[in-house]
């Protein structure tokens, strides 16, 4: 324990804050890192295939991970910068056959044995995704939605396969699996018909989930968006079509901060959805202009969204997902960052003087919170993120960069 960590906790504890506390909530807390950031989504289906849906990534900083071996390398390392005890999301496309070619309608628990042997062995939790892109039957933008009847089945039958996959994992880790379904379907230009797409996506959606899963190994959301690269005018899953789905079928919804208006956030919805959906799930990222997925960083949104978490005590009821990809600087750092930065945010918000906020709220004296909630920006949370990282036997501040220049020298400048 270091002389900061002493001063700061008295500091904290004369403000009526437990810091004691607060890092024993901390370290609770898993955060699902994103795999498709070790290697700009590329998946292991189909080596060198274009990425599909409207993602869009940028960069070519050497070293991405080539195959599932370095993908999985690539984590460890990652996870030994980040304190705590985390979860990896998997895309269906990152499946393992041995060499065999396997559609993604096809895709079975033997083809992800590999990550949940490796998942077990490391005590990690893992997430699931149909991979609803990146495929011929993708390219003209539609999936669950296509007009075709013959696509859209085999879009709906990849999805039965991932929820499957999903409590396959779930159960075999003792740790339930959030399966995920995000699909790219939308327009470039204005439609003329918005109606039967929605309803196609309603049928398909309610013949992936008619199967029941036990909800300790599996729970299903559904990820929303405004718009895509490519799907500007129309998205059919838009948030108002899966808002109302997820009330009424009893879902997840997933929230990805990146997936709205560009002065929207999400850290006014979570109290908002949370009155009507037992869960949510979380896609953490950064919108910047146009583009959803650049890495979190600490900004007064990723605040706002672990203070609202924090406050309203819904730690136990908000999935937390990382989901960014960033091709122009170190993929291992990336992780990093945005996984410290999101642990950072909840420690701010844990150690927040939030009862006396409240007290003041309610005696009416808003002149009073804006004075604490400005106030309570300086207070050395710093010392306590130390004392988080030392007690989880990861680097502090200034001390974990190093270790990822290591590992770009001796590992990833290798992968020519
Ligand atoms: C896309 C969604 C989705 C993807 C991943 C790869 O806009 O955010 O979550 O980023 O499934
Ligand atoms: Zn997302």
């Amino acid at each position: 324990m270091t002389a900061a960590f002493e001063l700061a906790g008295e500091q904290y504890a004369a403000l009526g804050v437990d810091v004691e506390k607060a890092l024993a909530s901390l370290a609770n807390v898993a955060v699902s890192l994103q795999c498709w950031q070790g290697d700009d989504v590329g998946g292991f289906e189909n080596p060198g295939g274009a990425l599909g849906g409207g993602l869009a990534v940028t960069g070519n900083y050497p070293g991405k991970a080539r195959t599932p071996d370095e993908l999985r390398q690539d984590v460890e390392q990652a996870c030994r910068l980040i304190p705590g005890r985390h979860r990896l999301n998997l895309h269906a496309f990152y499946l393992e056959t041995g060499g065999a070619r396997v559609d993604r309608d096809a895709i079975e628990p033997a083809h992800f044995a590999r990550w949940i042997d490796w998942a077990k062995s490391r005590q990690m939790g893992l997430d699931f995704n149909p991979t609803c892109f990146s495929h011929p039957k993708a390219a003209d933008g539609f999936t669950l939605s296509h007009a075709d009847e013959g696509i859209r089945q085999f879009w709906i039958d990849h999805c039965i396969a991932s929820r499957r996959i999903g409590a396959h994992i779930g159960q075999a880790l003792g740790w339930t699996c959030v399966t995920n379904i995000w699909i790219p379907d939308g327009y470039k230009d204005s439609p003329v018909d918005r109606r039967a797409p929605r309803e196609r996506l309603r049928a398909a959606l309610d013949a992936v989930l008619q199967e029941e899963i036990d909800p300790r190994w599996n729970r299903d959301a559904v990820e929303p968006k405004l718009f895509g690269i490519g799907s500007e005018s129309f998205v059919v899953g838009s948030h108002e079509f899966y808002l109302a789905y997820a009330v009424s079928r009893k879902l997840m919804l997933c929230l990805d901060a990146g997936h709205f208006h560009p002065t929207e956030t999400i850290s006014d919805k979570i109290s908002a959805v949370l009155g009507y959906l037992d869960e949510i799930l979380l896609h953490v990222s950064r919108g910047v202009r146009w583009d959803s997925d650049h890495v979190v960083t600490l900004t007064d949104d990723l605040r706002a969204i672990a203070e609202e978490i924090v406050r309203g005590d819904y730690l136990g009821r908000v999935h937390l997902g990382l989901d960014y990809f960033d091709a122009s600087i170190n993929r291992v750092a990336a992780w990093v960052i945005g996984a410290r930065n999101l642990l950072k945010a909840l420690l701010i918000a844990l150690l927040e003087p939030t009862a006396q906020l409240r007290d003041l709220e309610r005696a009416g004296n808003l002149t009073a919170r804006l004075a604490l909630m400005e106030d309570a920006r300086s207070l050395p949370f710093g010392a306590v993120w130390e004392e988080c990282c030392r007690r989880a036997g990861v680097p502090v501040d200034g001390a974990w960069m190093g270790e990822v220049d290591t590992y770009e020298r001796t590992v990833l400048a290798k992968r020519a």
